[in-house]
């Protein structure tokens, strides 16, 4: 695996569910570049931030996980062991689990960023060895809703959309998707579009106001949760309106009359309350959906993770079937994927509630097939549904669960009401963690660490949100002993079946990539998804392919259900009348905001790789909670206040931003940070368990939660010059949590930034900062020290510049002087006069923190407003200041900044 010498390996980013192709540099054995690739379909040569970064993020193996480890004893450190030792105790452990427990005592909880294979294998080893279906995945927070949807709207799973109907659609509604950030690549299609064809209509629904809400025709921003009653509204007004497909309706669906008689009572006015907007936009939104030629909606988190997230979904499917909005180019209701292989999973059938090739547990003939396929007698596949992911660790802390093997995701940050995450898996006996970097909230709990390969190292295929399968490839060998996640599921697969059935034939003989490709097309043979015509050995001849694609096809299905045939038994897709719900936790007088969450543009989710990017920072560089000017003046907030965030299951500490992009008596977080750059495991201390009755994804996005302000006088920050910064991370995360707040951030170009406060000093605690930092005493470091009032300041230099600094003290002028330094620090000049003058109060020097706009050609936010400013126009500032050029990101926030100065707040 991996190539030497120089050359360019054909592969897929790791990162959203667009699954662009990219062209990985390498040059003995290491990552030296990546470019968009021209020839793939998704993204024609385009990446964004995160995609154009991956050379960057895989340049070191510094805080790789490189080798096995393993407790000695229950409660010691991990120890580096080797494979062999590692993994015949996995198979031991969990052998004698189910020995002694049976097969649903044992848990795998995986992923929708493993490649298409390893979920394969993945699956198998659950439900045909092992015997549970006790398998779910992190797309169980994510896409549930969306399937749960898609299957009992027109009986199979897929969206029926493709990406080239972006550039033939009408009329776009995104829902719940903020795209600018989520799906950038797809983003600069519509607006390429746009541009040709600049009658297009584009309708977002969110909340908040965000980038992309901004570049819309209209911002329907409904209070959160209420998506179903706009939908209905909307549909209220096209049945009295007659914009319906009378047509449509009577020779492919089903259940319009129930529906139509529920929605008589919803009327636009209604509606229009419910979501606290304007009777006429909602109006509008109907009119444009419902007159144009072609709609087409794209929706995503905002519909999903919602304890009624199938009612968003299908409330949504309702329009376009009602219009006949399907099946033809530029029409559909499309449903973004998150991760690069959500959809892999889906196909092979990795999660708790489905079968392989989209068939059903509860099915007894299905159920014969897969196990014939496998080669194990029928009652091998079990019909006991299996826990998903909220249930699975809640049976964890209940003790039920007595081993979980966890991959590729980190749960310990990403799953809602953490505390009892934590406690779940310091309960279970046994926790297998496999992971590609060493450091994460969740390896911090692991029983066993199984080192991973990861994106440039492996082999296999991921199919992205247009149902295109495209092959992920090796350009360099892993580092350390690491290995890829097949290798490592078959391995522990083969010393599972041995002490389970001893004798019997393995299902893992043959686990070359190629070959399990294979099998998982042979499974979908006859299937709505069959991809039986499909091979690796076609791919790389052939390139990406759509499924469906039979034996026999030359080509994969762009679009699905386009002679109104549907998958259900009788062919008609079914309509569902769905009433509005609110969201399952009420605000109240005591927890009175209701918490959104969400992504931030540079950052992917526990930021285990793009967190070790300065300028993957600059965008965004400190976490924070947002809340509307109003809220906050009338709780005498502050932005920069720390203010503790509570709800009825956790709390945790942020510094508060103030923003006018979200509607009052709400708040925002970002999803990404956690314990290891916060003193917490992030905003889902405090967010939502509740599942959807029929999806069983969480409410991640509806907590009600109270903010208060917390006096934490005592404040230090921390800044270090350093080569390797995500190993002085790594070092400093242990120390984040025995403060009341503290958070880490890397600016560019090679400083680590340190954040705490407490309410008193905390010496001991200090000290440690200071020997992790490595400043000690010295002739380059000058130190001012007031131990009874727990200040210490102490400075270094290197080679005649600034190298790092420590401030610690109640004195609020210490801040913005330490705040000063810092600009010093990062701008890396030869130091003038006398250092003495490093204890002066903040003096004319401190200037804010520049925010970076343009992260490829590290454009600031003030260089952009005074061009913009001088009337220079977005397309022009291309040129003179260059952002934008490159991968396009920031294009929605220059438009944004362009139009608040043409029109003065
Ligand atoms: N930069 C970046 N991109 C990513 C990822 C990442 O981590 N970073 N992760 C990937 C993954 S796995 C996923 S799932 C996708 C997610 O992609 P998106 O779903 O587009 O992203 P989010 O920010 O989670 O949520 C989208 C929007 O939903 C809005 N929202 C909240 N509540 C409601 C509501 O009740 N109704 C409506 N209509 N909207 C609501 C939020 O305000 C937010 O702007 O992004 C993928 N792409
Ligand atoms: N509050 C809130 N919470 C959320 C969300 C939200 O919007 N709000 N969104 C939810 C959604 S949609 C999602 S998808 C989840 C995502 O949540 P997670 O699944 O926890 O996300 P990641 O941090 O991407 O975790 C992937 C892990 O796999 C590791 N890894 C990378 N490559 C490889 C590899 O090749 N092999 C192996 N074995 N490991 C590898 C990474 O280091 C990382 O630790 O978060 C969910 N949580
Ligand atoms: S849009 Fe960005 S993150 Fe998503 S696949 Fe393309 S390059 Fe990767
Ligand atoms: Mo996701």
């Amino acid at each position: 695996m991996g190539k030497m010498g120089r050359t360019e390996t054909r592969s897929t980013c790791c990162y959203c569910g667009t699954g662009c192709g990219v062209l990985i540099a390498s040059e003995d054995g290491r990552i030296t570049g990546v470019r968009g690739d021209p020839q793939h379909p998704a993204n024609y040569g385009r990446l964004c931030s995160k995609g154009l970064n991956l050379a960057a993020s895989a340049a070191s193996d510094s805080g790789r996980a490189l080798y096995p480890e393993m407790r000695p004893t229950r409660h010691a450190p991990r120890q580096r062991v080797g494979w062999d030792a590692a993994l015949d105790s996995v198979a031991a452990g969990f052998a004698s689990i189910i020995r002694q427990h049976g097969p649903d005592a044992v848990a795998f909880y995986v992923s929708g960023q493993l490649l298409t294979e390893d979920y394969y294998l993945f699956n198998k080893l659950a439900k045909g060895v092992v015997g549970t279906n006790n398998i779910d995945t992190n797309s169980r927070l994510c896409m549930s809703s969306a399937v749960t949807a898609y299957k009992k709207a027109f009986g199979a799973d897929g969206p029926p959309t493709c990406y080239a109907d972006l550039e033939q659609a009408d009329c776009v509604l995104f829902a719940g998707s903020n795209l600018a950030y989520a799906h950038p690549v797809l983003l600069r299609r519509l607006e390429e579009a746009r541009a040709a064809r600049p009658d297009m209509r584009w309708i977002v629904i969110d909340p908040r106001r965000t980038d992309t809400a901004v570049m819309a025709d209209l911002h329907l921003q409904i209070q959160p949760g209420t998506d179903v009653a706009l939908f209905n509204g909307m549909l209220h007004h096209l049945i009295w309106e007659g914009l319906v497909a009378e047509d449509y309706i009577h020779a492919h669906t089903e259940g319009f009359a129930e529906l139509k008689q529920m929605v008589r009572n919803t009327t636009p006015k209604m509606a229009a309350e419910i979501c606290g907007i304007r009777e006429e936009d909602l109006i509008q939104a109907a009119e444009w959906f419902g007159h144009s030629p072609a709609s087409l909606s794209l929706y995503c988190m905002g519909l999903n993770q919602s304890s009624h997230g199938t009612d968003k979904n299908l409330a949504l499917i309702n329009l376009h079937l009602a219009t006949g909005q399907i099946g033809k180019p530029g029409a559909g209701p499309f449903s973004l994927t998150g991760q690069p292989n959500a959809m892999g999973g889906r196909e092979v059938g990795g999660m708790a509630t489905m079968l392989a090739a989209h068939r059903d547990i509860d099915n007894a003939a299905h159920r014969a097939e897969v196990a014939a396929h496998w080669g194990v007698p029928a009652e091998r596949l079990s019909a006991t549904p299996g826990l998903p992911a909220i249930a699975m660790f809640d049976a964890l802390q209940q003790g039920r669960i007595k081993a979980i093997w966890i991959a590729c995701s980190n749960p310990a940050h990403s799953l809602p009401n953490l505390p009892q995450v934590r406690a779940a898996l310091a309960r279970a006996e046994l926790v297998v963690v496999q992971d590609a970097f060493a450091h994460t909230d969740t390896t911090a709990l692991a029983d066993i660490l199984l080192p991973a390969a990861t994106w440039g190292e492996k082999e296999g295929t991921v199919t992205n949100s247009e149902r295109r399968i495209s092959r992920v490839r090796a350009a360099v060998p892993p580092p350390g002993e690491a290995q890829s996640d097949g290798w490592i599921v078959s391995q522990i697969a083969r010393r599972l079946e041995v002490l389970l059935y001893p004798g019997a034939a393995s299902l893992f003989a043959d686990t070359e990539v190629a070959s399990v490709f294979d099998e998982h097309c042979a499974l979908t043979t006859g299937r709505d998804l069959d991809i039986s015509g499909l091979s690796h050995a076609v791919l790389d001849s052939a390139g990406p392919q759509q499924w469906p694609l039979p034996a026999g096809a030359e080509q994969g299905q762009a679009r699905r259900y386009v002679d109104g045939v549907f998958a259900t038994a009788n062919g008609r897709a079914r309509f569902h009348a769905v009433r509005y719900q609110p969201p399952a936790e009420n605000v109240s007088a005591h927890y009175p905001f209701r918490l959104l969450t969400g992504r931030l543009r540079d950052q992917w989710h526990g930021m285990s790789r793009t967190g070790r990017l300065p300028q993957l920072f600059a965008h965004c560089p400190e976490p924070a909670l947002e809340m509307h000017p109003d809220d906050a003046a009338r709780r005498d907030l502050q932005a920069g206040d720390l203010v503790r965030i509570s709800s009825k299951r956790g709390q945790l500490v942020l510094p508060l931003a103030i923003s006018r992009e979200l509607p009052g008596g709400t708040v925002f977080a970002a999803m990404h940070w956690n314990g290891q750059f916060l003193n917490s495991g992030g905003i889902n201390e405090a967010s939502q368990p509740q599942v959807d009755d029929q999806s069983f994804q969480p409410e991640l996005k509806h907590a009600a939660v109270k903010v208060e302000k917390i006096s934490l006088p005592w404040r230090v920050t921390a800044a270090l010059r350093c080569d390797d910064l995500p190993a002085m991370q790594a070092r400093l995360a242990p120390l984040l949590c025995q403060c009341s707040y503290a958070a880490i951030a890397l600016h560019g170009p090679d400083v680590l930034l340190l954040r705490a406060a407490h309410a008193t000093a905390l010496a001991d605690w200090l000290q440690q900062l200071l020997d992790v930092l490595g400043l000690h005493p010295g002739p380059d470091v000058l130190e001012y020290r007031d131990d009874r009032r727990g200040v210490v300041k102490r400075v270094a230099w290197a080679d005649g510049r600034l190298s790092g600094f420590v401030f610690a003290s109640s004195s609020a002028t210490d801040v913005p002087a330490a705040d000063s330094l810092l600009q010093q620090l990062q701008a890396g000049e030869a130091w003038q006069g006398s250092r003495l003058t490093v204890f002066a109060p903040a003096g004319q020097r401190a200037v804010a923190r520049e925010k970076i706009v343009c992260q490829c050609r590290q454009v600031g936010e003030t260089a952009i407003r005074q061009c913009l400013e001088r009337g220079e126009s977005v397309a022009h500032l291309k040129n003179t200041l260059g952002c934008g050029s490159v991968c396009g990101s920031c294009v929605p926030e220059i438009k944004r900044m362009a139009a608040s100065v043409a029109q003065p707040a």
